[in-house]
């Protein structure tokens, strides 16, 4: 069968977890790296965000529209279970660290210091200290979770802990993030559980954001 191309940057957490995706299920697949906005994306994704993926015909974009096409159509372990509840927790989990996990923890907390860093100023404490009741409140959400099995699903590691181990990692690269994430008994012990596994060691991301062409 055709190698997938995932079209993205080794350090984007949703090209990331679309990567991860490639590694439980073991599908060999190219990455071709680029910028955000990089006119290969435009041909894939209206909007020039990553991840996109290319297969044979197959054009998508959306990093769990791409995830469920892979665990559809590729063999290896079910990534997204099929049972209905469990199937529904991973909807749930999904949703919820794409809305409001990703929102808080990457796209206002993480990115005031990668601003920061790229305008050679120092982080602004009035963005920082206003994200932080959020920030602390989704972290509790998260550490109760995993509280029972380890998983944020049942008890397998499913397309919901793909989607979050990514934006983990990169929290942890913050100092308020790196603090919140260590003070969470079960939730640092869930990423330094599943940081072990292959899926993440094989992804693990240069330092530093994607790149971007505007
Ligand atoms: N909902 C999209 C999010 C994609 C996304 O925002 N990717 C980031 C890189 S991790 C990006 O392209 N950011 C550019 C921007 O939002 O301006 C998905 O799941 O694929």
């Amino acid at each position: 069968m055709t190698k997938p191309e995932v079209i993205g940057s080794s350090k984007s957490t949703y090209t990331r977890v679309v990567r991860m995706v490639c590694e439980e299920k073991g599908i060999e697949y190219t990455l071709t790296e680029t910028a955000i906005f990089a006119p290969e994306l435009f041909t894939v994704h209206p909007l020039g965000k990553m991840p996109a993926l290319r297969h044979g015909d197959v054009c998508l974009f959306e990093s769990k529209a791409i995830a469920t096409y892979l665990d559809r159509v590729f063999v290896g372990p079910e990534i997204f279970p099929s049972a209905p509840l469990p199937a529904s927790l991973t909807e749930q989990w999904v949703s919820f660290t794409n809305t409001a996990v990703d929102r808080t923890f990457i796209r206002t907390y993480l990115y005031e210091y990668i601003a920061a860093r790229r305008d050679k100023r120092k982080p602004d404490r009035n963005v920082i200290d206003s994200v932080l009741p959020d920030l602390h409140r989704q972290i509790t959400i998260l550490d109760t979770a995993v509280k029972a099995t380890g998983f944020l699903v049942a008890d397998r590691f499913t397309f919901a802990d793909i989607n979050l181990m990514p934006i983990l990692h990169r929290l942890a690269q913050a100092p308020e993030g790196n603090d919140a994430l260590a003070r969470a008994v079960h939730l640092s012990k869930y990423y330094e559980q599943h940081a072990q596994r292959n899926s993440f060691q094989r992804t693990s991301p240069p330092e530093g954001p994607p790149s971007r062409t505007k």
